[in-house]
């Protein structure tokens, strides 16, 4: 059986996010440098329009040495481009959060829990598109944490470092190859989508200077998962009745809010009376630190084959949200509840743990995450490419 996935006539460059409509991608000669002055001086080729009108091209000669070419870059900042871009919607997903919230290492779990497990439960494929996103993830991400047990250095400033501003891009497209599956297709309304995940470095987000000059990804995202570490609420630290530092203690979690607020405000010329219509999904990260606070009856605590189901369980997903409201709301963070319920129109409210444990001198014995897909398939329910459902 064939599926025709929704074409788009446009696509979003992931690296510099400028939009582009198909017939305008250029391409880099794929010859030896030696042999090949384009190849040698990466000048673009640019396709003649009328070679390719409405879409994209997926092979050019090179106008020097006429070798043919597939590799695609952006007309604007000439970085190289995912094979399949154009071929399906772009979804840019940014993981924000303050300087040792817990993103690095949520991220290298997330990816990893979905190209072995939740993909596949939803009956998607989820691969890297670019040869980049391969090994930024095992040296950046998987390496220090699934191989050698400890954890993964702070990320580094993209001020400091340009390669940080590279996101891990991946495509996400449905499989349905059997009559079931294409019946629970036809009532998607998206099956396929490109993913750029950002890790953001939390010097970067220091100041809404800094924000504005390296985190263009962030007021041009559709979705954003937005991760607070618990132990950084100073009536948690209380609560526990426990010596913990926090990483840092003056920094309250609505700063950080309003300062991602004023930025999508600022960056796509929204009034402040005007909600912002990106999803934003606020995880309390490191759950496990917290486990004397949350109730044990409480869903939180259980994750039971919720994701075996193929759909996004909605009556779990409510009970969590309501249940981390009240948490944030009794913990102090009653204006960053505020906050987020004036700003936002879509959002809701997760709580996770990436590691299950607290690693102890850098290495991590085990790592047992607990929800932290929950954030994301809700992210994609939002965007119709999985379908919600109740328990019966
Ligand atoms: N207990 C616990 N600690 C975590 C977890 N995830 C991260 N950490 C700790 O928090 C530190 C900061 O995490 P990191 O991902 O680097 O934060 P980032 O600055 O937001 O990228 C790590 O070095 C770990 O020690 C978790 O799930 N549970
Ligand atoms: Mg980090
Ligand atoms: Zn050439
Ligand atoms: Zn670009």
């Amino acid at each position: 059986m064939k599926f025709n996935f929704r074409k788009k006539d446009y696509y979003i460059c992931p690296y510099c996010f400028s939009k582009h409509d198909l017939n305008e991608v250029n391409f880099l000669c794929a010859n030896d440098p030696e042999v090949c002055s384009n190849a040698k001086n990466r000048i673009p080729i640019k396709p003649r329009i009328d070679d390719n009108k409405n879409k994209m091209l997926d092979l050019v000669f090179c106008n020097e040495c006429g070798k043919e070419t597939n590799i695609k870059i952006c007309p604007s900042c000439k970085s190289e481009l995912p094979n399949s871009i154009g071929e399906y919607d772009n979804l840019i997903f940014t993981v924000v959060g303050d300087r040792g919230a817990g993103k690095s290492h949520y991220i290298a779990v997330l990816i990893n829990k979905l190209m072995n497990e939740i993909s596949s439960n939803f009956n998607y494929s989820f691969s890297a598109a670019n040869d980049e996103t391969i090994s930024k993830y095992r040296r950046d991400f998987f390496n220090a944490i699934f191989r050698k047990g400890e954890t993964i250095d702070s990320t580094r400033s993209a001020k400091i470092e340009p390669c940080v501003k590279q996101p891990l891009i991946y495509n996400f497209t449905f499989k349905g190859n059997n009559i079931i599956e294409s019946f629970v297709k036809s009532k998607l309304k998206n099956n396929a989508a490109t993913i750029a995940f950002f890790d953001t470095s939390g010097e970067d987000l220091n100041s809404e200077e800094a924000m504005k000059t390296f985190d263009k990804y962030i007021y041009s995202s559709s979705g954003i998962i937005f991760l607070i570490d618990p132990l950084q609420m100073r009536s948690v630290r209380q609560k526990l009745s426990k010596d913990i530092e926090a990483v840092d203690e003056d920094r309250e979690i609505e700063d950080l809010l309003s300062r991602t607020v004023n930025l999508i405000r600022k960056g796509n010329g929204i009034k402040i009376d005007k909600p912002i219509d990106i999803p934003v999904a606020v995880a309390l990260s490191k759950i496990d630190t917290i486990k004397p606070l949350i109730d044990q009856s409480k869903f939180i605590n259980y994750s039971g084959g919720r994701v075996n189901k193929g759909y996004f369980d909605l009556s779990d997903f409510e009970d969590i949200s309501e249940t981390v409201e009240a948490l944030l709301r009794s913990w102090g963070g009653e204006n960053f509840v505020n906050q987020l319920n004036s700003n936002f129109k879509n959002h809701a409210y997760f709580a996770l743990t990436a590691l299950g444990s607290s690693p102890c001198d850098n290495r991590i014995s085990e790592i047992t995450p607990h929800r932290v897909e929950d954030p994301f398939l809700w992210l994609l329910y939002k965007y119709k490419l999985i379908n919600g459902g109740r328990r019966k």
